[in-house]
């Protein structure tokens, strides 16, 4: 299902864009964060589904600077189908000082799917943690604590009619679709 900007469209996506930190994940971009906990940021790729298996990409920060080389981790699709995120933003759900890997797909279909929240941990395992409920096929996605309370909170862009979509990062580690 294609899906076009119009021209309202463009320009919305335009004013996310300047309003919006640098990190913000585009749709099929890299995207950064600190995701083994050692204190420098890493490059997350999200690269699709290989059967019933999502995988992934991570390039860790070096101590001197730069990345090491990109190691491929996987784990089981929780739906069965090849929506396994394809853009997403690094941040810590709960605010417990462990960062999560917070995923969503252009081609969600199913708002009970909407969101896959990864974490890696140890060296060779990313692990799935949870879905969160969320509007279906979104344009783009980035962070903002827009509630003031100290923990990274959620938005997504989808042209498809509800246009930005909020989504508060919760005490217990969750995403609450503020629907
Ligand atoms: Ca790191
Ligand atoms: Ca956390
Ligand atoms: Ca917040």
């Amino acid at each position: 299902m294609a899906k076009k900007l119009g021209v309202l469209g463009v320009a919305a996506v335009l004013t996310l864009a300047l309003a919006s930190p640098a990190s913000a994940g585009e749709w099929n971009a890299p995207f950064s964060g600190d995701v083994d906990g050692d204190g420098r940021a890493d490059v997350v790729t999200l690269t699709g589904s290989v059967g019933s298996t999502c995988t992934l990409q991570i390039a860790h920060g070096l101590p001197g600077g730069g990345y090491g080389a990109a190691i491929t981790y996987s784990f089981p699709n929780p739906l069965q189908y090849p929506v396994c995120g394809d853009m997403g933003e690094v941040v810590d759900l709960g605010g417990d000082g462990t960062n999560e890997i917070v995923t969503t797909d252009y081609d969600a279909f199913d708002t009970a799917y909407a969101f896959y929240v990864l974490r890696q941990t140890d060296p060779t395992t990313v692990t799935f943690v949870s879905r969160e409920y969320g509007d279906i096929m979104p344009n783009r996605i980035w962070q903002t604590d827009f509630n003031h309370d100290g923990r990274q909170d959620i938005c997504t862009y989808t042209d498809q009619g509800r246009g930005v979509d909020y989504y508060l990062n919760t005490e217990s580690g969750g995403l609450l679709w503020l629907f």
